[in-house]
């Protein structure tokens, strides 16, 4: 069990980060925590990218083709949306590996050309889809793996914010230009897909979906997507089930929440409850809790922390952030999430959209295709 995240430490890899808000702040603690040099970030201007450098630690403050072009190993990109794509094919093509918040791109046609620029470079390109970093995730997707839910019937999952509840809650996300067509999907329904999919070991393969918007201005600013979308999905065992996402929910703050039902079996996790797993059969039902000598193999590796000593968001991030350089390093972690992922999400981002426009069932591989 790694019981210090330094022990993780990658030597020298420098990294730079673009954007100097709380993504900024979660990617470079976890860059330090990886052993990593944080030398430089960049900001939307050079005033704030001192200001952000200060308040975060970072050696210096810089601009972005400095650091796009420059004496880093790996470019952190945590501005707004519909800068990713740009942003992550300049640092490809310098030859950097990236790590792209999520969406990775505002449509599938650009998140799919980054995913082959990386492949065609030869770089690591990864998404943070972190929630896979939780132990108890990695312990329900080995459950699953190895039949001990037996065959997968239905699921029920969702993910619940409030931050969005009031007509003057606003933020760049809501606007098309910087946050893209869609926003609640895909800020957060995006890391209930990719975690529905890695845990179950298939994929969606038809949905049908209904958006909501509940106000079209807010603080003044027209509103571009969506609050809110129901989703109905079917997987490619045939197993059924659906997806409620929400960023007006009152009182539930995070609250992402998968329950896979098999023919044996159910595993249920909470993010917000993230170092346990609930396992329910006919006989009777009981909690497991993160313990790597009792986890599943494989799964052992995610304990940063000794058991009984609660882990969280961060050390999920810390863990994404280790396998990312590790990659770099030359290692093929299992589970990591790529740009490949990342053009998933926005696969299915789109049929999501599509499914809600045209008020039908949508095929998702087909949707990306016409
Ligand atoms: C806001 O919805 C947000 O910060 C997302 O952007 C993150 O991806 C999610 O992990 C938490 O909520």
């Amino acid at each position: 069990m790694t019981t210090d995240v330094t022990d993780t430490e990658v030597g020298t890899i420098r990294s730079g980060f673009l954007g100097g808000g709380f993504m900024a702040q979660v990617h470079s603690r976890a860059a330090r925590a990886a052993g990593a040099d944080t030398a430089m970030l960049a900001s939307s201007s050079p005033e704030r990218a001192r200001i952000a450098a200060g308040e975060l630690g970072i050696d210096r403050a810089a601009m972005i083709d400095e650091i796009l072009d420059g004496d880093v190993d790996v470019v952190h990109i945590c501005t707004p949306n519909a800068t990713h794509a740009a942003l992550a094919l300049r640092a490809i093509e310098a030859g950097k590996n990236v790590v792209c918040e999520k969406p990775l791109a505002t449509t599938f046609a650009d998140a799919r050309r980054l995913a082959d620029a990386a492949a065609a470079r030869g770089v690591v390109a990864a998404v943070p889809f972190v929630y896979r970093y939780h132990p108890m995730v990695r312990e329900a997707r080995a459950i699953v793996a190895a039949g001990e839910i037996g065959a997968l019937l239905t699921v029920d999952c969702g993910y619940l914010q409030d931050w969005m509840l009031r007509p003057d809650d606003n933020d760049w996300r809501a606007t098309s230009t910087e946050g893209g067509p869609s926003r609640a999907f895909a800020d957060i329904g995006s890391h209930l897909c990719d975690l529905l999919e890695f845990v179950a070991g298939e994929r969606i393969v038809r949905l049908t979906s209904r958006t909501r918007r509940v106000y079209e201005s807010r603080d003044g600013q027209p509103v571009a997507n969506e609050d809110a979308v129901a989703i109905i999905v079917e997987l490619a065992s045939g197993a059924l089930g659906t997806l409620l996402i929400s960023q007006m929910a009152a009182g539930r703050k995070n609250a992402l929440t998968l329950e896979l039902h098999g023919t044996d079996a159910s595993v249920r996790f909470d993010q917000e409850r993230p170092e346990e797993l609930w396992v329910g059969e006919r006989e009777g039902n009981r909690t497991l809790f993160r313990d790597p000598t009792t986890a599943h193999p494989g799964v052992a590796r995610f304990s940063r922390v000794p058991v009984g000593h609660s882990q969280g968001y961060q050390d999920a991030f810390n863990g994404f952030v280790a396998d990312v350089y590790a990659a770099i390093g030359g290692e093929t972690p299992d589970g990591l999430p790529t740009f490949e992922d990342g053009a998933r999400a926005a696969q299915l981002t789109e049929a999501v959209l599509r499914a809600a426009a045209e008020e039908r069932w949508v095929d998702v591989d087909a949707s990306a295709r016409s």
